[in-house]
């Protein structure tokens, strides 16, 4: 009895650190806790970016996070994608860096992204980031998506959900960054 009771705490505790940190503490929980992997995602963002009506097909949006490692062996970033029964709005998703190419950074897709043991990963607007190609219809700040994140530890792979958030340029950055499909002057 008193077991149950203390497991039950316990399990309060995880979800609680797990959202925290979260800005929309009324998302819905219900995710998948994978607690025993010592890990805390905080600030996870998205871009709301301008959606053209036009050309959706050109339309991009980047997303963003940190991800705390507090375990003692490195975890892998290995890929990020819809939550199931989550309704999607780009067509593909990738992780993406910044690379300078002369005098203009440029972004470059990659494999994955390491969170060191006991270090993090910062995702954040003009460096790493989480890529939405193809968006296919318009953001609405305030706006959360359920994502699923796939890991790699060691010889293991898992994968954890997280809420993002839509913000607005403004909330994200001072500058803009590349990210965005740019509007037309009108
Ligand atoms: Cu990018």
């Amino acid at each position: 009895m008193f077991k149950k009771l203390f497991l039950a705490l316990l399990a309060m505790c995880f979800t609680a650190s797990l959202y925290a940190s979260s800005e929309r503490p009324s998302v819905p929980s219900g995710t998948t806790q994978l607690s025993d992997q010592l890990m805390r995602i905080e600030g996870a963002a998205i871009r709301v970016c301008a959606f053209s009506e036009k050309s959706p097909a050109s339309s991009n949006t980047a997303g963003y996070l940190t991800i705390k490692n507090d375990s003692d062996k490195p975890i892998e970033l290995v890929g990020v994608q819809f939550a199931q029964r989550v309704e999607s709005f780009s067509k593909t998703i990738e992780l993406h860096t910044h690379v300078m190419e002369g005098h203009n950074a440029k972004m470059m897709p990659v494999k994955s992204f390491v969170i060191p043991a006991k270090g993090e990963l910062k995702l954040q607007p003009g460096k790493d980031h989480i890529m939405f190609i193809n968006v296919t219809k318009p953001l609405k700040i305030g706006d959360t998506f359920l994502l699923t994140l796939t890991f790699k530890k060691g010889d293991q792979t898992f994968t954890k959900d997280a809420y993002f958030a839509i913000k607005s340029n403004e909330d994200l950055a001072k500058k803009q960054c590349g990210c965005c499909k740019k509007k037309k002057a009108a």
